[in-house]
């Protein structure tokens, strides 16, 4: 999954989409180097963000689904909002990504349910003005695993078909680096929510998020940019596949490409070995 975020302040590429023949020419690049799904966002989350009125959001994200879409590029809306989601899937969007897992707005399940279009149900504590605040945790993996349980029952209580459900820990929304990381070697755990014996498809988006930069921090202590993290995602997105993951959202495409696919070969041979 490649990401356009036609946003002014996202925070690794902020402002750098937010014309709308760029962002399309950017979803299309992504396209052309082997994203499978172009996830288009208009409103940023990063730490500290206020809300975005929905009319702007609506304008951003709009006219660049609609060419992605009329392109023949498998789109999907990132946004908490049911009637952002419904317009971008009349415009030709063809999945959902609500980082708020149907937390921030409660007709989000049941337009997905109506659409029957598959659903990212992320783990969310709460808006991102307050990103840190809410990131307290007994059992990281438990609470995540219980929360997104939840956010599960509810979107199938509403009439979204289990199998179009796609869960996501949330990386960095209300997690600290050390939450990040041990959510990331728990995939498998994550993927099968308490009271379910299914597994869930996971996607990952670890895609240039502060933890990552400071792991590869400097001589001098100091983060590696965000564009300077994109080695590290690659490695990440290499483990997470190895370990299960279905999706990976990235800014950077061709490495991890590769990446997917070499995991993906080391993954079929792990599972044929082990039976
Ligand atoms: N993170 C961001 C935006 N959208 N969607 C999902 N499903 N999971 C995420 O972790 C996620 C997301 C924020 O990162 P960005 O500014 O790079 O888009």
């Amino acid at each position: 999954m490649g990401v356009v975020n036609v946003t002014p302040d996202s925070f690794s590429d902020g402002g750098t989409w937010l014309d709308p023949d760029k962002a399309i020419a950017h979803g299309l690049e992504l396209a052309g180097q082997g994203a499978d799904i172009i996830d288009v966002g208009g409103e940023s989350t990063r730490p500290g963000a206020e809300r975005v009125p929905k009319a702007d959001e609506l304008s951003r994200v709009l006219p660049v689904v609609k060419a992605l879409a009329a392109a023949g590029c498998y789109v999907s809306i990132d946004t908490m909002r049911a009637e952002v989601a419904s317009e971008a899937l009349a415009a030709g969007a063809r999945m959902v990504n609500d980082v708020s897992g149907g937390r921030a707005d409660p007709d989000m399940p049941g337009l997905v349910a109506a659409m029957g279009v598959p659903y990212v149900v992320m783990h969310w504590r709460g808006h991102s003005a307050d990103m840190y605040g809410p990131a307290v945790y007994a059992d990281v993996v438990g609470e995540v695993r219980a929360e997104l349980g939840r956010r599960v029952d509810a979107a199938i209580a509403a009439g979204v078909d289990p199998e179009l459900i796609i869960l996501d820990p949330g990386l960095g929304f209300a997690k600290l680096p050390e939450h990040n990381w041990k959510l990331l070697v728990s995939l498998d755990r994550i993927a099968r929510p308490p009271g379910y014996d299914r597994q869930f498809p996971v996607l990952v988006a670890a895609s240039r998020k502060g933890f990552l930069g400071k792991v590869v921090a400097g001589p001098d202590g100091r983060p590696r940019s965000f564009a300077g993290s994109d080695d590290a995602t690659i490695a990440v997105t290499a483990l997470a596949v190895a370990a299960g993951a279905w999706c990976v959202r990235v800014h950077a495409v061709p490495g991890n490409v590769d990446a997917v696919r070499v995991a993906t070969r080391w993954r079929q041979e792990y599972l044929a070995g082990t039976g």
